[in-house]
């Protein structure tokens, strides 16, 4: 409990004013503007400047009334910015990393047609569908598409990407994205919430826009240079997310990798349940749960107090690349505005 209340006073501490030792302390009035969240990353470093603005909120989309979605996505190269001012040549599903979130119910269609209006070959590969992979895995080349068709049977959060090889490489470069599958009859009322944890490899910066291009010797090593949630670094610690105090919430995570185990922990929570993958028996009261390189789990739980909670992977060196945002229960002190 006294490591719990040093870790938020910590976090309360970075989000705080400076107070300038050469003035006189004013009477307590309205609240100054706060100090960018920026250095807020659990005590462990500082995780950069902020964003200009959260570019991707991280809320779950809400499921189609439909049972037959049709799905089409266009792999687009786009320049993707993974921190203030570090531009990556980054290849993606519909122009954002990661691709849109799909969100369908156990027996509905999904009428799937990938357009590929990139350069090189690609390919989809859907971690929710039990269909033949050389069948409909297979490379699409430039200016072609290619349609098929699954039935989700099992529920959860499952991992959809780029499968053409070098697999590593498109994912790295940002290929991936989540597909939610709900229960029959649903999950129980929550504030949701879909986090994609997935990790960048940096080469040199070159031309005129000082362009990142994935260097591949240190996606073989799993050395990244940046681990993070949704796309970008450190996102949700320089825009925490607001949630209610005391309310569920649940969240829908997935690792895209490619090769880095997302140990998922929120401090100054207990996970009320995990699903692993989303299905079966929950495990409850769980501290950390491992999230593994191509799967997905379901977290659900409540901030019990006000107050500021970080969520990292609790592998600490990739929660200093990146890997870490902030929830922000109620409206704790110094925190309000400008996130
Ligand atoms: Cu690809």
């Amino acid at each position: 409990m006294r490591r719990r209340l040093a870790v938020l006073s910590f976090v309360l501490a970075a989000c705080g004013p400076v107070p300038k030792a050469d003035k006189p302390v004013p009477p307590p009035a309205a609240p100054t503007a706060p100090a960018p969240a920026a250095s807020m990353s659990h005590g462990e470093a500082a995780v950069g400047a902020p964003m200009t603005a959260p570019d991707r909120a991280a809320d779950a989309p809400a499921r189609s009334a439909s049972h037959r979605q049709k799905i089409r996505m266009v792999t687009v190269h786009v320049h993707h910015q993974i921190a203030p001012g570090v531009v990556y040549d980054a290849w993606t599903f519909d122009s954002i990393v990661p691709g849109p979130t799909v969100r369908l119910g156990v027996g509905d269609t999904i009428d799937f047609t990938l357009v590929n209006g990139a350069n090189m070959p690609h390919s989809m590969d859907f971690h929710a569908a039990e269909i033949a992979p050389d069948k409909y895995y297979r490379n699409v080349n430039p200016k072609d598409s290619i349609q098929y068709q699954f039935v989700a049977r099992v529920p959860g959060v499952f991992m959809y990407h780029c499968g053409t090889a070098p697999v590593a490489a498109h994912i790295s470069n940002g290929m991936y994205g989540a597909l939610i599958v709900d229960p029959r009859g649903g999950r129980p009322p929550a504030q949701e919430f879909v986090l994609v944890q997935s990790e960048f490899y940096m080469g040199a910066a070159s031309g005129a826009d000082s362009l990142h291009g994935m260097d591949w010797q240190k996606v073989l090593s799993a050395a990244p240079d940046y681990v993070v949630f949704n796309g970008v670094a450190s996102r949700y610690a320089t825009h925490p997310i607001p949630v209610p105090v005391g309310k569920p919430l649940r969240l829908y995570v997935v690792n895209a990798g490619p090769n880095r185990i997302s140990s998922f922990h929120v401090v100054g929570a207990i996970f009320d349940k995990v699903f692993a993958d989303g299905f079966g028996r929950p495990f409850e009261g769980m501290q950390t749960w491992n999230v593994p390189v191509g799967g997905g789990a379901i977290f659900e739980l409540h901030l019990a107090q006000e107050g500021l909670y970080p969520f990292v992977t609790h592998a600490f060196a990739d929660a200093t690349k990146g890997a870490v945002g902030v929830f922000r229960a109620g409206d704790p002190k110094g925190s309000a505005g400008g996130h």
